[in-house]
C-alpha cells in the first residue's frame, strides 16, 4: 500500500455538566450524562500517516505530542478499535499509524487536551484510511481514546448521555453568539493524577459516588434547559453545582483528590464578589487547578482584567467553536 496522510483540527470540550465516573463493561462508558461546549480559541492540529508497518515492530504505531514521543500503552485500545473498524470495512487494517499532534495551549493541565487530541486523531485516522470521517463513527472511536473526546467531535453544545458510546450535538456554534468562556490558567504544570485514575479511584472509594451519579441527570437537564433559553444565570448556577458536587465526591475518595491551588480558590471567591455586584460570571473547573469562567461577550474583558495578575499564562477568551474537521487529505 502507499502511504496516505491526513491533517485535522479539533477544539477542547468544556463540560458544563460533568462526566466523572465510568460504568463497568465497556471502555469509557460514562456513569453521568455530560453537557458541554466546544471551545473555539484552543486548537489541536494533528497529522496522521497510514503506512506499511516497519519490519519486526508490531503494532508499530508512533504518536508524537508537542514534539514528544508518547507512551504506546495509552493509545493501544484506540488503535485496536481503529484496526477493527478497518477490518469490518475491508480497509487496509494491517497498516501502521504515525501521529504528530500539536496543541496551542498547555497539555494535560486540565484544559481538556485529551478531548481535542483524540477527536482530532480519530478524525484524521478515519479520513486517512477511508477518505471520509463520519461524525457518529468518529465520536465512537474518539471515546475509546478519551471519554470527553467524543463530545469534541461536534461543534457548539453537546450531550453525552450516561451509558452511551458517543455524543450528540444539542445546538451548533451559532446558537449563542454572545456566550463566552474565559480560561484562567493558574499554572502550566501537568496534573499529578490523571482523570482516568481519579475517576476510578472516586468510583471505587468515595462514599459519595452513588449520590453524585444519582443527582447528575437532574443537573444535566437543568444545564440543557438553560442552554435552550440562553439563560446565563441559570446555566452558571447549574454548572457551579455540577463541578462543586464533582469535587465534593472526589474529596471523599481514598486517598482524597484535591486538584485546586490557592489561586483557584482566590478566583472562586472573587467571582462571588463580582456576582454580588451584578457581573454575570460563574466558574467551572475540571481535573486540574485552572478556572474557567462562564460569561458573555460584554463582560469577558472585565473578567480578564480582574484576574490577569494572578495568572501564569494570559487568559484565553473563547466562544463556542466548530467540531473536528479535516484540513487536508
Ligand atoms: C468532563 N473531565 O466532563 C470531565 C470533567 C474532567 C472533569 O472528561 O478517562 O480525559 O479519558 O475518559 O475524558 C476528563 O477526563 O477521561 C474529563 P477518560 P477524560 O470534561
Amino acid at each position: 500500500m502507499e502511504t496516505r496522510s491526513c491533517r485535522s483540527r479539533a477544539h477542547p470540550s468544556l463540560a458544563l455538566a460533568k462526566y466523572w465516573g465510568k460504568r463497568t463493561g465497556g471502555i469509557n462508558i460514562p456513569a453521568t450524562t455530560s453537557v458541554a461546549v466546544t471551545l473555539e480559541a484552543l486548537t489541536t492540529t494533528t497529522t496522521v500517516q497510514v503506512h506499511p508497518c516497519p519490519e519486526g515492530a508490531r503494532p508499530g504505531d508512533r504518536v508524537m505530542l508537542d514534539g514528544e514521543v508518547q507512551e504506546a500503552r495509552r493509545f493501544r485500545p484506540f488503535f485496536e478499535e481503529l484496526r477493527a473498524i478497518a477490518g469490518v470495512r475491508s480497509l487496509p487494517g494491517d497498516s501502521c499509524f504515525t501521529v504528530d499532534s500539536m496543541n496551542d495551549f498547555p497539555t494535560a493541565a486540565g484544559l481538556a487536551s485529551s478531548a481535542s487530541g483524540f477527536a482530532a486523531l480519530a478524525t484524521a485516522a478515519l479520513a486517512a484510511l477511508s477518505g471520509t470521517a463520519n461524525p457518529e463513527e468518529v465520536s465512537r472511536l474518539a471515546r475509546i481514546g478519551s471519554g470527553s473526546a467524543c463530545r469534541s467531535v461536534y461543534g457548539g453544545f453537546t450531550r453525552w448521555e450516561a451509558g452511551s458510546e458517543r455524543a450528540v450535538q444539542v445546538r451548533d456554534e451559532t446558537w449563542w453568539p454572545d456566550f463566552r468562556v474565559v480560561v484562567l490558567p493558574v499554572t502550566v504544570e501537568a496534573k499529578a493524577v490523571t482523570s482516568r485514575e481519579g475517576m476510578n479511584r472516586t468510583r471505587d472509594t468515595s462514599p459519595f459516588y452513588d449520590a453524585w451519579v444519582g443527582d447528575a441527570p437532574r443537573l444535566a437537564g437543568e444545564v440543557e434547559r438553560a442552554l435552550e433559553e440562553r439563560d446565563l444565570e441559570r446555566l452558571g448556577t447549574a454548572a457551579r453545582l455540577s463541578y462543586l458536587r464533582m469535587f465534593a465526591t472526589m474529596l471523599g475518595a481514598e486517598p482524597p483528590l484535591l486538584y485546586w491551588l490557592p489561586r483557584s480558590v482566590e478566583i472562586i471567591r472573587e467571582l462571588a464578589r463580582l456576582r454580588s455586584r451584578g457581573i454575570p460570571a460563574w466558574e467551572t473547573m475540571d481535573a486540574g487547578p485552572q478556572v474557567k469562567v462562564l460569561t458573555d461577550r460584554i463582560h469577558a474583558p472585565l473578567v480578564v482584567e480582574t484576574f490577569s495578575e494572578l495568572l501564569s499564562l494570559p487568559a484565553i477568551v473563547s466562544g463556542p467553536g466548530p467540531g473536528a474537521s479535516v484540513e487536508s487529505l
